[in-house]
């Protein structure tokens, strides 16, 4: 090669450089780019290896120019590694970007249902009094559900109970009284305890009725306990429950485990003879204290102490509370009902 023809080469792959930098637009490219110039067989690596058969005298001055040309291109492909690496973060970044003006994921709040919500308000209240809140069994005995409480099997009492039985001497709980049977017989007075819990009785669903339903029974035993004492108690739950604003009246009832009974109403004050029957008053529950029989029975002496006791529906507060007008909507677990409260 002569010394003329090796410059011509050069200019070629300046020339040959020039286009096919263009097009180098990733890593990749671009060090197919270098392989291609200055790799054991790239463009310019073939110049330089010509070099050998240039005259001796000829070698030093297209030294220089092939020196230089391979600069050129080292370094323009430098500059074109370092701007692809900033293009492909660029679009990494792009890519990534979050769009905070976007709207949010929309994630349904959970709620306590209704009948969780009225029995740990009604728990909290006579926690605040000083009573404990007890539980037991929902499968129960005949003595615990029914003879404990002076209730025997043939006595007409038990119809007002009409029970689910599983077996000969066993039923589901008609009503939490048992707990309170269970706990007395475990120690000795006072006592001081409120007993939530299901409760099942055969009755026909409708809107006031469901076989399935929740109680809550109060019951107090200590020395020197009387119908006043009750009375309070009933006042107490009646501010705290319904708010201020309301009158109560007991009236006297029957039940075989208390001695008087009461049935226990309320009337929004001014409410008389208002819209509602019997001028506005309400039943909300039925009291009473506790018949002696029923003290003896879980070995108290009824000449030392004496107890009262009252039962109240959570669905029925739960109605009334929030003007509820059919109680299988408590049980349908529909989240248009549920979601109301
Ligand atoms: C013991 C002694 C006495 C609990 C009482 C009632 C009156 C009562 C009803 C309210 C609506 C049942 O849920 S309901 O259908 N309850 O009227 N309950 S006195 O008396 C007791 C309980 C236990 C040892």
């Amino acid at each position: 090669m002569t010394p003329e023809e090796l410059q011509a080469r050069c200019e070629e792959v300046r020339k040959e450089w020039a286009e096919a930098s263009t097009s180098a637009h990733d890593p990749a490219a671009v060090e197919a780019l270098r392989v291609s110039f200055l790799g054991r067989k790239g463009s310019v690596t073939a110049v330089f290896d010509a070099l050998r058969t240039l005259p001796p005298e000829a070698r030093a001055g297209a030294g220089k120019l092939l020196n230089a040309l391979k600069g050129e291109i080292t370094s323009a492909l430098e500059g074109l590694q370092a701007e692809v690496e900033r293009e492909a973060v660029g679009s990494r970044l792009a890519a990534e970007r979050h769009d905070f003006t976007l709207p949010g994921k929309w994630r349904p709040l959970g709620r306590l249902h209704p009948l969780t919500q009225v029995r740990r308000e009604i728990e909290d209240i006579f926690m605040k009094l000083g009573f404990d809140v007890a539980s037991g069994p929902e499968m129960e005995t005949d003595y615990y559900n029914f003879e404990a409480l002076a209730i025997p099997a043939d006595h007409p009492a038990r119809d007002d109970w009409d029970s689910f039985y599983i077996e000969e001497g066993r039923l589901l709980r008609t009503h939490t009284s048992p707990v309170q049977i269970r706990v007395m017989k475990s120690q000795p007075p006072p006592v001081r305890i409120v007993c939530p819990g299901r409760c099942y009785r055969r009755d026909n669903p409708d809107a006031t009725h469901s076989p399935v339903f929740h109680q809550i029974e109060l019951l107090w035993v200590e020395k020197g306990l009387t119908m006043a004492h009750l009375k309070w108690i009933l006042g107490e739950f009646v501010r705290a429950f319904f708010g201020p604003g309301y009158e109560m009246r007991i009236s006297a009832d029957f039940f075989p485990f208390t001695e008087p009974s009461a049935q226990v109403h309320i009337r929004r004050q001014g409410q008389a003879r208002a819209t509602h029957h019997a001028g506005g008053w309400l039943e909300i529950m039925g009291a009473g204290m506790v018949a002696p029989a029923v003290l003896t029975e879980v070995g108290y002496n009824p000449e030392e102490v004496t107890g009262f006791a009252f039962g109240l529906g959570v669905e029925r507060m739960a109605m009334l509370r929030w003007g509820v007008e059919d109680i299988r909507l408590f049980f349908q677990n529909d989240v248009r009902f549920l979601s109301q409260f």
